[in-house]
């Protein structure tokens, strides 16, 4: 029986367990990267595992989510990861040289190797054909401590492509489809992979495109095959001997296909507040836009910001419509001026900001009160653009720069022919500012700004919770609603005291001292908990303010690991109806003596009622729940 490409590349590095459908199974990770907002605590829980050095291949470190710099905060936790890199031996890319996906594809992404992310995008790295997961940063660290990486054996999704994009539909149409098909939960635990005669008329950077936002369908990873096409972006990027072909066996067995015939699709937007709200964008065509976003880990390509340009090229923006143009790497700028259509943007009124995270997370240009804001980004969640008010739209860098002409919203095939892009046979490759790993550099001293605050220590479990439930929430609540980001609350990742003040901050600002006043106690929600980002605050800081379960009908896969990781109680309702019959303010007591068997019972002390909880977890993780969380675990596992 014929092998997918997901099948192989995991087989290869199988450390534990079968490589069948659901069963649990630890892989090796070969690289690793980090980036600054989640980077800091992934470090700080590297520390204290305590190994000298890191045991992959490869390691990077990237700063670009925390460039605004409002005070010392940045600059301080950017000094700490770079005394860090050097220390540890890793690469440190320097802020200001871009978007940790956009460099990595660029520069260290191989075919065949596994990269573990402490970021949500890292399936970017897909684009070249290689296993690219996101994950929380202690299971980041842990990777970097040479420790494999656990995880279901995901089922894996044949999308097969077939023809050829029209004009003025791209890459982000690609990934629109997948998403209107199959929606924010439609691969959790599943892989999606890209196969077909489509796949050659799709460039890597294109394919980085799908794979980073196959991550909002809940993907486990997102996979093109390596190819020819794969081979002349590693030579045009001087890494051509990094090329090696792989592919899906002729027959191989998928748990599910999607078809898609690319010359079938038409320009798709996702609709306020989230990314599978997905719809024609003739469907929303004349609606006044007041902000348009070109850039993030999604769209800032060579290619995009080259089409972007020359729609804008002699163009003036609408007079009501601001655009912003971040672009993804030093690479993409370097070329963009050299070429001088980084004069197009500019003349056409663009404000061209830092090679960066930027405006996608909050991190300045917030929109206006009750702002339409168009963006190439992957995520429209409620408040992530710092305006709580503004509704958020994804759409394609095509639709985009037409529709900043027109100041509304427009289906850029109405534009007229489609500009011309030459793409260059080599990349302007320029690494001067990505700082090597050295010898030698053991005795280094770690840099600490009085942001770095030591790690919180958690207990162990006990045999029984219980407490109140603090809150109930809806069906697809996101890290950003749990732990939100943006100017003022990003800064503060290395600080959990701190952080913890924003817990659920756009949903009600008063948990944070609710429970802290309850001594903690429990969540309760719908389906799809925890969706969106790897942030593994979204755990700590709860767990700082003391939650000790959540109890939901399903959760996203890598907020559910995060749980794990700092020892809070991830459980599902047996039957998921029982999710009505409690409220806000109930009395729970949960006994955790029969957690093993897969089931625990919740008494309701409030309504006197009895309810079965399930879980999924496997035997590692019983073990780094009782021991209080993964880092306790760890060390346990090195002392001894
Ligand atoms: C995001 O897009 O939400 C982020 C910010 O990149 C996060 C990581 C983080 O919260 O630091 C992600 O996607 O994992
Ligand atoms: Fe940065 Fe946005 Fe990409 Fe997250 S989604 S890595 S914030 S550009």
């Amino acid at each position: 029986m014929g092998k997918t490409l997901t099948e192989k590349i995991l087989e290869q590095h199988l450390v534990n367990g079968k490589s069948e459908r659901g069963s649990d199974i630890s892989i090796k990770i070969d690289q690793t990267l980090t980036q600054d907002a989640t980077g800091t605590m992934a470090y700080l829980q590297f520390e204290a595992i305590g190994i000298p050095r890191i045991q992959t291949e490869l390691s990077v470190s990237y700063v670009d989510h925390n460039t605004l710099q409002t005070d010392f905060k940045n600059p301080d936790d950017h000094r700490y990861l770079q005394s860090i890199a050097a220390k540890y031996g890793l690469y440190f890319s320097r802020p200001g040289n871009g978007i940790c996906h956009q460099l990595h594809l660029e520069r260290f992404a191989r075919p065949g190797k596994t990269l573990l992310g402490s970021d949500s995008h890292t399936p970017t790295g897909g684009g070249v054909g290689m296993i690219a997961i996101g994950a929380g940063g202690l299971d980041v660290a842990a990777a970097m401590a040479g420790e494999a990486f656990h995880l279901k054996m995901p089922n894996v999704i044949n999308v097969h492509l077939t023809g050829n994009l029209p004009d003025f539909v791209s890459a982000k149409d690609v990934i629109l489809e997948v998403l209107r098909r199959i929606g924010v939960k439609g691969a959790v635990n599943k892989v999606l992979e890209y196969t077909g005669p489509g796949v050659k008329t799709l460039s890597v950077p294109e394919r980085g495109t799908i794979t980073n936002m196959g991550t909002e369908t809940g993907a486990t990873s997102s996979i093109f095959p390596s190819d020819e096409i794969t081979k002349e972006f590693l030579i045009a990027q001087e890494r051509g001997e990094q090329w090696v072909a792989i592919a899906p066996d002729e027959d191989a067995v998928y748990d599910e296909t999607i078809e898609i015939n690319l010359s079938e699709l038409v320009p798709l937007v996702s609709l306020p507040h989230s990314p599978g709200n997905v719809k024609t964008v003739k469907e929303v065509e004349g609606l006044n836009v007041d902000q348009v976003c070109i850039g993030s880990c999604t769209n800032s390509t060579l290619r995009d910001l080259k089409i972007s340009a020359n729609i804008l090229k002699g163009k003036t923006i609408s007079e009501h419509t601001v655009l912003t143009v971040s672009p993804g790497s030093r690479q993409v700028v370097n070329h963009m001026i050299k070429s001088g259509e980084m004069s197009y943007l500019i003349e056409a009124g663009a404000r061209i900001l830092e090679n960066a995270c930027g405006p996608c997370i909050g991190m300045g240009l917030s929109p206006k009160t009750d702002a339409v804001t168009l963006r190439t980004f992957n995520r429209n969640f409620l408040g992530r653009s710092g305006t709580k008010s503004a509704q958020a739209y994804l759409v394609s860098p095509e639709t985009a720069a037409v529709s900043a002409i027109s100041g509304k919203i427009t289906d850029p095939r109405t534009f007229g022919a489609l500009p011309k892009i030459d793409m260059p046979k080599k990349f302007m490759v320029n690494d001067n500012m990505i700082i090597p790993p050295m010898e030698g550099k053991e005795s280094i001293e770690i840099v600490r700004g009085p942001n770095i605050k030591p790690l919180p220590e958690f207990n162990p479990l006990p045999d029984k919770l219980k407490g109140e439930v603090l809150l109930k929430v809806e069906d697809d609540i996101t890290t950003d609603h749990i732990m939100p980001a943006g100017a003022k609350i990003l800064p503060l990742r290395s600080n959990i005291p701190e952080i913890s003040k924003f817990v659920f901050n756009l949903v009600d600002p008063t948990f944070p001292d609710r429970s802290l006043e309850k001594q903690g106690g429990f969540i309760v929600g719908g389906d799809n908990y925890g969706q969106g980002s790897s942030r593994e605050h979204a755990a700590i800081a709860p767990k700082y303010l003391g939650l000790k379960a959540v109890i939901v009908k399903s959760f996203a896969r890598i907020h559910l690991a995060n749980l794990v990781n700092f020892g809070i109680v991830p459980l599902t309702f047996e039957n998921k109806e029982d999710y009505a019959k409690v409220e806000q303010g109930d009395e729970f007591e949960i006994d955790l003596t029969t957690i093993e068997s897969g089931k625990v019972a919740l008494k309701n002390l409030t309504k006197g009622t009895e309810i079965q909880l399930t879980h999924s977890l496997s035997e590692t993780e019983l073990k780094v729940l009782k021991a209080g969380g993964k880092l306790p675990f760890i060390k346990q596992k090195h002392v001894n």
